[in-house]
């Protein structure tokens, strides 16, 4: 049998998708997740290829970059996460770039920063700059698709970061990236819904995850 092990940190972040997809595409895998200390001295190591998490090993190989392992993932198993219609597949790819690569890279300097007014003022011009493009992109994707997911019937791995960072935005646990930032989005806010309710995510929950 395939050995998988996917090391990240503690929280949902960049990770809680792709143990979400390992999860549906019934891949069992080791769930490893490193304290920062413990993260810093094995990256001083050179443990990782990047130097950053996550980091999916599959029999012994490490792959890096979250949205190679997703797709990834989806194709190893032979599930329907990756669409193969090249349309349908580039509006995934398009949406798991604005979610990956620009929010994320907008987000990590405020997840250090320190003081708490700071730090808001940092998420007020996120959620004015770059949150507010990759949602108004997203929902216009998200007018070409008969739902209730962003491609169509399907859940796609775009739809697991989707409804993981709808999830995180209405838990309040982000300060200064509540609910409220969903408001003028109706079709972001309907992929949530229907994310949360899909039997795969509800299992998966169930799991403990
Ligand atoms: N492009 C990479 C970015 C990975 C990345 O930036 N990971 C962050 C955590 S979300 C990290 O390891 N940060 C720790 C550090 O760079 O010190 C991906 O999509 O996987």
């Amino acid at each position: 049998m395939t050995q998988i092990r996917l090391t990240y940190f503690e929280g949902a972040g960049r990770a809680e998708p792709l143990r979400i997809a390992l999860f549906l595409a019934k891949l069992p895998f080791e769930d490893r997740r490193l304290k920062f200390p413990e993260f810093a001295a094995m990256r001083a190591a050179g443990e990782f290829p990047l130097n950053s998490l996550p980091v999916l090993e599959v029999d012994g190989r490490a792959m890096v970059q979250t949205a190679a392992m997703l797709r990834f993932v989806a194709r190893f198993a032979g599930t329907d996460l990756y669409p193969a219609d090249a349309r349908a597949g580039f509006v995934v790819d398009s949406v798991l770039d604005c979610f990956n690569d620009t929010l994320s890279h907008a987000l990590t300097p405020s997840l250090f920063e320190r003081d708490q007014e700071k730090k808001l003022e940092m998420r007020r011009a996120i959620v004015a700059g770059p949150l507010t493009l990759v949602l108004r992109y997203t929902e216009r994707l998200a007018a070409d698709s008969k739902g209730p997911f962003l491609t169509g019937e399907t859940l796609t791995i775009a739809d697991l970061v989707i409804g993981t960072s709808v999830k995180q935005y209405r838990s309040g646990t982000l300060d200064g990236i509540g609910p409220e930032v969903l408001e003028a989005y109706p079709r972001v806010r309907a992929i949530g819904d229907a994310f949360a309710a899909h039997p795969g995510i509800v299992a998966y929950g169930q799991r403990g995850g």
